[in-house]
């Protein structure tokens, strides 16, 4: 709290006549004897610019004026003292009043020399009203209201005036801006806000921080505390970590604290944004083998599949393995059918290490992009049993077809259904030795083919190796020609004239050069299969009047550090097929097969052109039914040349290729 003083500057009293003439004194009330013109109207000025400079942005505590009411004049008694006030200035020259009426200041008796506390409102007019003045003036018309005080020109006994008055506070303002530098994490993120200010006489100190969560970022929690941040900045950030449950969104709020203390801290300001925890990525989905199965394959497919990741993060699926070790599909491409950094609900296949019989666990999870946080972890429990049968040598011709055998491979066909989840075939009749009638032995091996052409569907089905990646190289979708230009001028255009398939094919006239060719980059439809082995083929026709040998190709780009391939040739060849002979005026099909490995699909974009070359400049060609395909060779069942049989007495050979294919299963 401060205290300043003001001495009065001037005193002056108006009478009916005007101002008196003796400024030393100023008169409150009526000299009787003097006449009705002696009815007085005091004013004393202070330096009121002074003070409303002094008590500016401050609070009134308290204000006292000290008045000398000397020891003569007026009634001997104490007379009361009204006092108001106003902005006048001291050159005044009409009837001074107060403009707001007049306050009783108590009594004062001749040789009154006190203090006498006062309204706050009269400091308050001086800071808020410009007022400058105090009025004296009372309605009492008798001697019982006249006196007068010691003026502004008296040296020991002036009006003197204390103002007592503190600082006013008021309260801090909260942050105008406050979000997170992430709304998905696995680990800590940032908290950052600005905009934040003080108040009067209360400067920031810190920031205080809480937090609230949500399982789906509508409904939220109380608000918990967390942290304050110590800093006299009007902004700041802090290291904060997401919810402890997967999943869940967490959301901040800050507030602004001053050094007036928790009266004056600011409101509260929520962050625009959330963060949510990171999910494990699922555990992927085992197909086969079925827990607790048996298998006669000494290397065993694994049947697996992706399952949904809800950060929407791709995941490698990971097997471990014979030998104790995680293989992966991101890290050991060659072992899985589909490998890589895989989508949501993606099949692949994986081969086991092949191994001896007896039985077996494998162990499977995924792992997510990015975080490389590992799913739950799962495992399979199989059995590597060895397959044998009754009669060891079955030579067609000369050993019996019996029930036995039959039997025997029904069991065995039906353990591997089992390893891959399927149910028992359903056998139209019991195999029974001596009863069952030998001339129905077609249809039992009918059936024990159509058990095993069921696995095999399913085998293949999710290795994923039928597709065809280059779904328009047929010319006859609404894609026309959009992603084909040439290499080495000419035009292209779709043409009825010639077609392998459909209705019509591209077609590449005014060729200058050997190596004038449609040209397609194929980078984006590799990079999203991923590594391995791949299988392009294309239809060629050729519109001239004599044979040549020629190539389907692809090119690269020397120049471009995305290029496919690191190993090109001078013409920016990767890869090329054999050359082939290509007949008159009939289409013939050219293959090209080529392994892609990891560095070659790590850009973002690459060069990957198909086209053909080795045809004489001038010579118009045709090109249709072109195709990608993923070369999964090693992952599927080939489907059996099922040997032909006729009615009538079993044959021991249909008997022994079921036989030789269960373990391949
Ligand atoms: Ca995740
Ligand atoms: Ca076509």
């Amino acid at each position: 709290m401060s205290t300043s003083n003001f001495y009065a500057v001037q005193t002056k009293s108006w009478r009916s006549n005007g101002w008196r003439t003796d400024y030393d004194r100023v008169y409150q009330g009526r000299y009787v004897s003097g006449g009705s013109d002696y009815m007085h109207t005091g004013v004393c000025w202070f330096d009121g610019a002074a003070i409303k400079a002094t008590l500016y942005g401050k609070i009134v505590d308290s204000i006292y004026i000290r008045l000398y009411r000397p020891d003569n004049h007026g009634i001997s008694g104490s007379v009361l003292i009204y006092m108001g006030r106003n902005a006048y200035d001291t050159g005044l020259s009409s009837s001074p009043s107060s403009r707001d009426g007049y306050r009783n200041l108590g009594g004062f008796a001749r040789g009154d020399f006190k203090w006498v506390a006062i309204d706050n409102t009269f400091a308050e007019g001086f800071r808020d009203n410009n007022d400058t003045c105090f009025v004296f003036y009372t309605s009492d018309t008798s001697d019982n209201g006249y006196a007068y005080f010691e003026g502004a020109s008296s040296n020991d006994y002036k009006p003197y005036l204390e103002i007592n008055y503190h600082d006013s506070t008021t309260g801090c303002n909260a942050p105008t801006a406050c979000s997170l530098d992430n709304t998905f994490a696995e680990g800590n993120v940032t908290l950052s806000w600005s905009g934040a200010s003080g108040g009067t006489s209360n400067s920031i100190s810190a920031y205080e921080i809480q937090y609230s969560e949500s399982a789906d970022n509508i409904n939220w929690t109380g608000w918990s505390g967390l942290t304050t941040v110590s800093t006299n900045s009007s902004s700041g950030s802090c290291v904060v970590s997401p919810s402890d449950i997967r999943g869940y969104y967490r959301r901040f709020q800050v507030r602004t604290q001053g050094t007036a203390g928790s009266s004056y801290y600011s409101g509260w300001k929520v962050s625009t944004n959330s963060v949510r925890k990171n999910s494990l990525p699922p555990t992927p989905t085992v197909i086969a083998p079925k827990e607790g199965s048996t298998t006669y394959n000494p290397n065993p497919r694994i049947l697996l599949k992706t399952g949904t990741e809800v950060d929407g993060q791709r995941q490698n699926i990971q097997v471990k393995n014979a030998n104790g070790v995680w293989e992966s599909t991101a890290a050991n491409t060659d072992l899985f059918s589909v490998s890589g950094w895989l989508g949501d609900n993606i099949p692949t296949d994986y081969r086991y290490k092949a191994s001896s019989i007896g039985s077996k666990i494998v162990n499977f999870r995924s792992v997510e992009e990015g975080m490389n946080n590992a799913s739950y972890e799962m495992s399979r429990t199989f059995l590597i049993a060895a397959l044998t049968f009754t009669d060891i040598l079955l030579t067609s011709g000369i050993t019996h077809v019996k029930a036995t055998h039959i039997q025997e491979l029904r069991n065995a066909v039906n353990m591997v259904r089992d390893y891959y989840g399927l149910n028992a075939f359903a056998w139209s009749e019991s195999i029974i030795s001596g009863k069952t009638q030998i001339k129905n032995w077609s249809y039992h091996i009918q059936e024990l083919r159509s058990a095993i052409d069921q696995i095999i569907s399913l085998v293949n089905e999710n290795a994923g190796t039928l597709d065809n990646l280059f779904i328009s190289g047929n010319f006859e979708g609404s894609q026309g020609l959009s992603g084909w230009s040439t290499i080495g001028g000419g035009l292209i255009s779709l043409s009825a004239e010639q077609k392998h398939g459909g209705t019509q094919a591209v077609k590449q006239t005014s060729r200058a050069y050997t190596y004038s060719s449609p040209l397609f980059n194929l980078y984006n439809i590799i990079k999203a299969k991923g590594t391995g082995k791949y299988i392009v083929k294309a239809w060629l026709y050729l519109k001239n009047t004599t044979t040549f040998t020629t190539q389907l190709r692809i090119r690269g780009d020397k120049d471009n550090p995305a290029s496919f391939m690191s190993a090109l040739d001078a013409n920016n060849v990767a890869v090329s097929s054999a050359l082939k002979l290509i007949a008159l005026n009939a289409w013939a099909e050219m293959t090209v097969n080529f392994t892609v490995a990891v560095s070659d699909i790590a850009n973002s974009i690459g060069v990957f052109n198909l086209c053909v070359d080795n045809i004489p400049a001038g010579t118009d060609i045709y090109i249709d039914d072109i195709s990608v395909i993923k070369d999964n060779s090693a992952f599927v069942v080939p489907q059996p040349n099922w040997v032909g049989f006729t009615q009538g007495r079993p044959k021991a050979a249909l008997i022994q290729q079921i036989r030789d294919i269960i373990p391949t299963l």
